[in-house]
């Protein structure tokens, strides 16, 4: 997120505005002029000036931007942008009371006939990022500049992200699923028509690619890898639900998708002296309770970038939102374990339990690894084949129709698109088991590395960051308090018991919210001892230090072991840039209006 945006969304929320709606009237009629005739990344700057506020207003300078705040209606708009993020219905009634009062003050119809427009090709759209540059989107083969929509909306910062592309996916993600009232409101924005090359393009991207049938992903992803596909969400959007939706889940994929028909899916349990177990998705919901868990998932290399800017790391460079909580529904694995015959004779040399992916590589070799028996068998470890993600079955990123959810593990043991399981006196001889996903020594080099030499990572050390302000952020002075938002987490089901935070870069410190739920929701029971598998959301609200130009924040998270995070990187430092868990530290700036 540039931090110009954000300097803008938390001015605005400070700022007193004043209704003033026949601002907005006069801005909108230099928008249908400019609509007409200048159209381009200038145009506000060169609009007619029918009105000198209203061009004012319409000018892309960030200090007008600001200074336009304290002339609307904060609560109202507040209530629109609220509307417009979840879905209720409120920014619909705008737009439609917006375009009416519209119609009558201009006296004919605000609907500009399509092909009197300009024809856009995509990459002109995606010229049009900022509020500097115009914030277009397409919907439908149109083309619409909606940068005075988004400036005026406090929180419309989460509108640009859908800035330069297909609106569509926006409007599905906070749930405006009514397509003809987003079209109506719309209307009034439109620029132009969307070549109809790139049209094609956008509508059958699919081509002849081995990664052809990868389902859909949401654009508000930041993509680390396309193919296999790789990403992420923005960290205010993460830190924005306790349950993370899977759309906004981090994807981490080493292969392509696999087609699972579920009819035809098998799940063979391998290994035990009375044979194989061979199960079908109907044998897994109906021969076997139902388990749910609230558990968080992380990456070996969430955090990675931090590391990679000491020292080089091999690895996608991931931010601080690897990482995700759901709640997961299928069998224990020690279920269907025992089914298969696991009892005190298999004990005797069992120590392990490999997982394999459907997901194969050009050579045949499928995704696997595998994780220590006790985990596996016992009832306190929730390991879950799970069949449900968030209520709903498990999507093809995740893993359909069945994945390995290892709460407390590393992301790599959670295997997905699961295939075989196999009991074994041995760890799996896997790559991704003996030679990834390890920690060494920051004193080791790719020419010393000796991957037998580390033991696989299983549980993940206590781990926190900030999600809200992001680095870079510009902070108002007229904000009397700074509200710094994160999550929380440590592996081997061991709880989370405090966070702290500094906002002088670790001279003083203040201890955070904690939070098991959504704000103003119910939140989840206390977990039994050792069985913490959910992240916490944290939050503190402090008064802003005066004076400060620039704050370092900076937040740690302690568990029910005592265990802390390590304050720089360069003593944790790997080659892999795995198991970054210093603390976080975010830099904004504090400006005078
Ligand atoms: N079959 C299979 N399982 C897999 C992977 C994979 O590439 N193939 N990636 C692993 C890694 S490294 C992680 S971090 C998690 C990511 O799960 P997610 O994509 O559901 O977030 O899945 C794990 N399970
Ligand atoms: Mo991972």
């Amino acid at each position: 997120m540039p931090s110009d945006l954000h300097s803008v969304g938390l001015s605005r929320r400070q700022a007193d505005y004043g209704a003033d709606i026949s601002a907005m009237l006069l801005l909108r009629r230099c928008h249908s002029l400019t609509r007409l005739g200048h159209v381009g990344t200038q145009r506000y700057r060169a609009a007619p000036s029918l009105a000198s506020r209203a061009v004012r207003l319409c000018s892309s300078s960030r200090d007008d931007q600001r200074s336009y705040q304290h002339a609307n209606n904060g609560a109202s708009w507040k209530h629109i942008v609220a509307g417009l993020l979840t879905g209720t219905g409120v920014v619909l009634t705008y737009g439609l009371h917006h375009h009416e009062v519209e119609r009558a003050d201009a006296g004919s119809s605000t609907t500009v006939e399509s092909s009197r427009l300009p024809v856009f090709s995509h990459d002109e759209v995606t010229k049009h990022r900022s509020l500097e540059d115009g914030v277009w989107v397409t919907f439908k083969g149109g083309v619409y500049d909606i940068t005075e929509f988004v400036a005026m909306h406090p929180g419309g910062n989460k509108i640009l992200l859908a800035a330069g592309g297909a609106l569509e996916p926006f409007w599905a993600l906070y749930a405006v699923h009514d397509q003809d009232h987003v079209l109506e409101i719309l209307s009034q924005y439109k620029v132009g028509e969307l070549s109809p090359e790139d049209l094609k393009k956008q509508e059958d991207a699919k081509s002849l690619d081995p990664y052809s049938s990868d389902p859909e992903r949401h654009p508000v992803l930041r993509v680390k890898c396309k193919k296999p596909f790789n990403a992420e969400p923005p960290p205010e959007i993460l830190g924005d639900s306790y349950i993370t939706p899977h759309v906004l889940f981090f994807k981490r994929n080493h292969l392509s998708v696999p087609q699972v028909d579920p009819a035809s899916y098998r799940l063979n349990v391998e290994g035990f002296p009375g044979g194989a177990l061979s199960l079908s998705l109907e044998d897994l919901k109906t021969r076997f309770p139902k388990h749910t868990i609230i558990a968080t998932m992380q990456c070996a290399g969430n955090r990675r970038s931090e590391m990679n800017k000491v020292k080089r790391v091999n690895g996608l460079n991931w931010g601080i939102t690897a990482i995700g909580n759901a709640k997961w529904s299928g069998v224990r694995l020690r279920d269907v374990l025992l089914a298969a015959g696991f009892g005190p004779e298999v004990a005797k040399w069992a120590r392990h339990v490999h997982f394999e992916g459907l997901d194969k590589d050009v050579t045949g070799t499928a995704y696997g690894t595998s994780i220590p028996i006790n985990k596996a068998i016992s009832e306190e470890g929730d390991v879950l084949l799970a069949y449900e993600m968030n209520g709903e079955d498990i999507p093809s990123d995740h893993g359909f129709p069945v994945r390995v959810v290892v709460p407390g593990v590393v992301g790599a043991r959670s295997v997905k698109w699961l295939g075989r399981i196999v009991i074994s006196a041995e760890e799996s001889s896997s790559h991704w088991q003996q030679h990834d996903y390890k920690g060494f020594s920051p004193g080791t080099d790719w020419k010393k590395v000796d991957p037998k030499s580390a033991p696989a990572i299983q549980e993940l050390p206590v781990q926190s960051a900030i999600t809200v302000p992001a680095d870079g952020a510009v902070i108002d002075r007229s904000n009397e308090t700074l509200t710094v938002k994160g999550y929380a987490w440590s592996g081997g089901g061991r709880e989370v018991v405090r966070v702290d935070v500094s906002l002088d870069g670790g001279k003083t410190w203040q201890v955070a919210q904690l939070r098991s739920g959504d704000e103003g929701q119910p939140t989840e029971p206390s977990p039994p001892p050792g069985r913490a598998w959910a992240w916490k959301l944290w939050e503190l609200t402090a008064p802003l230090p005066p004076e400060a130009e620039e704050l370092e924040i900076i937040c740690k998270a302690v568990d029910n072991s005592y265990n802390v995070q390590p304050d720089t990187i360069p003593p944790i430092w790997n080659l892999r840039g795995l198991l970054s868990n210093a603390w976080h530290r975010v830099k904004v700036k504090v400006t005078e209006d």
